[in-house]
């Protein structure tokens, strides 16, 4: 099923033209009215006329993260305070949160993305959803919120939390998708075995995962757990939340919704653009937000974007999953790695747990990594040799894989934490 034939099918050449009108209409608005954009404009000696394309786009610079902070809480928004209905924020692990606002039509915008999104990954309104994102600042919950009500399921409004309510609910109210992040879906089946209970009692269908970085071998693994069919879905506070891109039932990377988000993928140490289909950062620029405008956002994670056609008949660009964010990269002697290629090791070695962590110390002045590893019950209680063998095999497909040795622990069942909104992958220690 498509929401919006309309817009997720437009001929390139017509979705390009609307592009490049939204853009000017988006240039033109933020000069007019936001000081901020106003002087890198003049800064870079441009008026708003000059940019018709993308390829004049380039000569802005990019905005990041800390510019946001400068200006918190409300310093970015384009519209008075009156106009706006809505604020997120996102958590903001070190200094202050980044602060996005919404008007009435910013969240008819993000209801009307988020709903293709939902549609393609196969919810109808047939399905009873439940939302076990956290309700509050975090845009996951509200986002995936209107959207599941405007295509017409039944939204259930759980929130995160209270694993054992989660699975009592799917149980009670005959919950047909579930909408949260793959390790929370995770830490949700693990609870439901502890319940004794089995996964043909329940309705569960669906899966709707997103906030977070997660490997097809990850997606298996739910999928098997659960008995349901699962899709990835992008986005972050501020661009609009969930709603940027997502799967449809083909799983062969994430529709972006273009005619809202205009994406540039760049090199991120030159800030080039790189040839289509190569990987690089993903910086967008939004095409209709009023209360929030964003113009070449960077958002650090790390992609590559097509525009070869889908079969599904959708003609927007796809995005593969996000490998990570630049900020979570590891240089380990010199290579990049990223915690999602550990993870697609990790999860395909029998005898292993789908929970690990990562810990980075400094040892001299090179950076060491550990991989934490939980064993199953059954490897556990197998002995020291079982276990001796398990670690040497990781170990080798780790190195096989990454291109440098890697020193793994295994750890007793229950020993990693778990989350219960975006997991902690990596536990960096040379920052404490
Ligand atoms: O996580 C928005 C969201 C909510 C997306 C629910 C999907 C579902 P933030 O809290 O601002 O917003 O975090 C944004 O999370 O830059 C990525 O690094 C990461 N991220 C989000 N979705 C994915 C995904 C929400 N599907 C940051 N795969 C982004 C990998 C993701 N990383």
């Amino acid at each position: 099923m498509i929401w919006d034939r309309e817009n997720e099918c437009r001929p390139r050449a017509d979705l390009r033209r609307l592009q490049n009108e939204r853009l000017r209409e988006t240039l033109a608005r933020v000069y007019e009215t936001m000081p901020f954009y106003r002087e890198r404009f003049d800064a870079a000696g441009l008026k708003p006329r000059d940019v018709c394309s993308q390829a004049e786009l380039a000569r802005l610079p990019l905005l990041t993260k800390n510019d946001l902070r400068d200006h918190f809480p409300y310093g970015l928004f384009a519209v008075p305070l009156k106009e706006v209905v809505r604020v997120h924020a996102s958590s903001g692990t070190t200094g202050k949160p980044t602060v996005v606002g919404y008007t009435r039509q910013d969240l008819e915008t993000w209801a009307e993305v988020m709903a293709r999104l939902v549609t393609a990954a196969g919810v109808t309104a047939e399905d009873v959803a439940q939302v076990s994102f956290g309700y509050g600042f975090f845009t996951g919950a509200f986002g995936l919120h209107y959207a599941l009500e405007r295509v017409g399921a039944t939204v259930l409004p759980v929130s995160g939390g209270n694993t054992e309510r989660q699975v009592e609910t799917m149980l009670n109210f005959g919950s047909t998708a579930l909408i949260c992040t793959p390790s929370y879906a995770l830490r949700i089946a693990e609870v439901m075995g502890e319940m004794g209970i089995d996964r043909s009692l329940l309705r569960l269908r669906w899966g709707l995962f997103g906030a977070e970085p997660w490997s097809e071998n990850m997606r298996r693994e739910i999928e098997a757990r659960l008995g349901i069919f699962a899709t990835d879905n992008y986005g972050m506070s501020e661009i609009i939340g969930p709603g940027v891109s997502g799967e449809c039932q083909e799983r062969s990377g994430l529709h972006i919704n273009e005619d809202h988000f205009l994406v540039e993928v760049l090199d991120p140490d030159t800030g080039q653009p790189v040839p289509e289909g190569e990987p690089g950062e993903l910086v967008f620029t939004s095409l209709t937000k009023e209360a929030f405008p964003v113009v070449r956002y960077r958002t650090r994670d790390i992609s590559k974007v097509t525009l070869e056609p889908c079969p599904c008949g959708r003609t927007t660009a796809r995005m593969a999953r996000v490998f990570g964010r630049t900020d979570d990269m590891l240089i380990i002697r010199g290579v990049n790695v990223f915690p999602s290629q550990i993870e697609e090791v990790l999860l395909a070695v029998e005898g292993a747990e789908p929970h690990y962590q990562i810990v980075v110390e400094r040892s001299g002045a090179l950076d060491d990594i550990e991989v934490q590893l939980e064993v199953s019950e059954r490897t556990f209680s197998d002995g020291a040799r079982k276990m001796f063998t398990l670690r040497e095999l990781v170990e080798h497909r780790l190195e096989v894989a990454l291109g440098i040795g890697v020193r793994v622990k295994l750890m007793e069942p229950g020993a990693i934490e778990r989350s219960q909104g975006k997991a902690q992958r990596v536990v960096d220690k040379r920052k404490l």
